[in-house]
């Protein structure tokens, strides 16, 4: 009998369920179309689905009509970009994720005080746009524990590092002290700005994967938080695959494959997990155990405009 081991928490987060409710709450209050600048959240299926029903995804603010109502992204949007929906007469409505506003204003709070801002974070990432954003003259992108090396810094007393909230926590452990050891003056988040939800999907992922042969990770392929589990797996040394749904399951895989560890990102719907177990006892008998290592009951306020009702 294959064993197939459910890691949780999995799947959404408090800031994508906040997010899609927003933009559910827009459509239904105000009919479509209901502009979004990118996609909500980094999810093939939450995308398709709100877009069937209305919404309407732009990568520009440009492509919305003058005067329409666009929302925000969970990922973040640099203040630049709030000014131009100002300027367009736009009604903006911000479903930037909690977390990561919190990471904005540190990053304020820091360039408002002198300092450089060391950001941890990859490269043309949505978020680390948006972060950056917020003090692009004073923001430095760190990728990896080599670039802190290669650092150039005008003062080295006058330092904040802060991180993307979808990164893995040990690479930006590592990271942080490759710069503490260089900077012993910077200052940081006392812990580290990788948000909750990346945290526990990662520490339950950890804690089976020594016993999966085979980890299927759920997730859209531009989703930071979900490419961090497959890493996380690979490197523990499971063949891990990251994929939108049970179709993208290659038969093959599952050849010699005992036990398997199933897992979502935080981007990723609920009943995608229930769709790929149910494909998986079609290729024969399957026993399923779920493995908490921590419950999760954060809920995050919507918007003043859409609470209540
Ligand atoms: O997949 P997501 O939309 O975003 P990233 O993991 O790519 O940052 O998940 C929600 C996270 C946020 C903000
Ligand atoms: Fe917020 Fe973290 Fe979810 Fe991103 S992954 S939306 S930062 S809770």
């Amino acid at each position: 009998m294959r064993r197939v081991l459910l890691p949780a928490p999995r799947s959404f987060c408090a800031g994508v369920e906040r997010a899609i409710e927003i933009v559910e709450r827009l459509l239904e209050r105000h009919g479509p179309p209901v502009y979004v600048r990118n996609q909500i959240v980094h999810n093939a299926h939450v995308v398709g689905d709100l877009e069937s029903r209305g919404a309407v995804f732009v990568s520009e603010l440009e492509e919305v009509p003058e005067g329409a109502m666009v929302v925000f992204s969970a990922h973040g949007v640099a203040p630049a970009v709030e000014d131009e929906a100002r300027r367009r007469g736009l009604d903006a409505v911000d479903a930037t994720c909690p977390l990561v506003t919190k990471v904005h204003s540190e990053a304020g709070r820091a360039a408002a005080g002198g300092d450089t801002i060391i950001l941890i974070g990859h490269e043309g990432h949505e978020e680390v746009e948006g972060t950056t954003g917020v003090a692009p003259e004073r923001t430095v992108l760190v990728e990896t524990a080599a670039d802190v090396d290669r650092l150039e810094v005008a003062d080295p007393e006058r330092l904040t590092f802060l991180a993307q909230t979808t990164l893995s926590v040990t690479e930006v452990e590592r990271i942080a002290m490759a710069l503490r050891r260089r900077f012993p003056a910077i200052k940081g988040p006392a812990k580290d700005d990788v948000c909750y939800a990346t945290t526990n999907r990662q520490t339950a992922l950890a804690s089976v994967v020594d016993e999966a042969d085979l980890v299927l990770v759920i997730g859209s392929p531009n989703s930071s938080n979900s490419n961090r589990l497959v890493e996380l797996a690979e490197v523990a040394g499971a063949e891990a695959h990251l994929i939108d749904g049970p179709a993208d399951i290659d038969p093959a895989w599952l050849t010699g494959a005992a036990a398997i560890g199933v897992t979502a990102g935080a981007s990723a719907p609920p009943e995608l997990v229930d769709e790929v177990v149910a494909h998986l006892a079609e290729h024969g008998p399957i026993t399923v155990e779920e493995r908490r290592i921590a419950e999760e009951h954060l809920e995050f306020l919507l918007p003043q405009r859409l609470r209540g009702g």
